[in-house]
């Protein structure tokens, strides 16, 4: 039997491999999908999380986690997708419009992935006019923004200006990016903030109702 401890220590360690192993072998002995998915890649990466909160680990083991959290899951979704596993949620991630810095906005797309979430990821360069158009497309969900300028900063702003004069009610908006602070999404009106890609998840979660 492939004890998902192993899986989410394989996943820990970055170990792509093994954990594309393990998968499968969970997998062909009738293991459930979701099982997988939430006590071995979802329950490793978590660990990665607070480890990486912590500063106990640094941005490269999170990608490197990140990568292998992606081999399991390519192999996964389709299973969970034929089963109708619903996700914890819908988010619509992209870096504002004059913005090109995506170092930041990529781990914390990982991290929501890691956590079960389902990631639209707009891009970099992202205008207000583009994050409606993925939020009418996604019903309910989040709205996640990142910026690394404070001249890209009030872009922000427009994103939430925008999504209300579109109606766009379901939506919640989550912001993120160094120069960001919660002192500065209280005053654009944003649902949320946070400081770093696994607090993010955090927010996410309470803003998604989990
Ligand atoms: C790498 C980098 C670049 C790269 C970007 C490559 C890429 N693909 O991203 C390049 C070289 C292209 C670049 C260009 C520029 N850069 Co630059 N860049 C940086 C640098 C060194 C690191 C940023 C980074 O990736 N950090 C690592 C990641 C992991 O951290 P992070 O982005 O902060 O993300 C974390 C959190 O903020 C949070 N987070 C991020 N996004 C989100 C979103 C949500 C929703 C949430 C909840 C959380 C969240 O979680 C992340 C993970 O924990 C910073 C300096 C610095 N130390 O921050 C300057 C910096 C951001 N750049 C700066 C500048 C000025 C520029 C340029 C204008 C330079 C120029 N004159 O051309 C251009 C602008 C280009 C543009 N239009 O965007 C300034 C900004 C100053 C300011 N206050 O406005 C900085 C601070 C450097 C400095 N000290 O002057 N840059």
């Amino acid at each position: 039997m492939v004890d998902m401890n192993s899986l989410s220590q394989a996943l820990q360690k970055g170990d792509r491999n093994t954990v594309v192993e393990l998968v499968k072998a969970a997998l062909a002995e009738k293991a459930p999908a979701k099982k997988i998915l939430e006590e071995g890649l979802i329950a490793g990466m978590s660990v990665i999380g607070d480890k990486f909160k912590k500063n106990e680990v640094y941005v490269p083991e999170v990608l490197i986690a990140a990568r292998a959290m992606h081999g399991g899951l390519e192999i996964l979704e389709p299973i969970l997708a034929k089963a109708g596993v619903e996700p914890v949620g819908r988010v619509v991630l992209g870096t504002v419009k004059g913005d090109l810095h995506d170092i930041g906005k990529n781990l914390v797309g990982m991290m929501l992935r890691g956590g079960g979430f389902q990631v639209l990821d707009l891009g970099t360069d992202v205008a207000p006019e583009k994050f409606v158009e993925g939020a009418k497309k996604s019903g309910k969900c989040i709205v996640a923004m990142s910026a690394l300028l404070t001249t890209t900063m009030p872009q922000m702003t427009g994103v939430v200006k925008a999504l209300k004069a579109a109606g766009v009610t379901e939506a919640k908006t989550l912001v993120g990016g160094a120069p960001v602070t919660q002192k500065f999404a209280d005053e654009i009106g944003a649902d949320g903030y946070a400081p770093d890609a696994a607090s993010a998840v955090d927010r996410a979660k309470e803003l998604a109702g989990k």
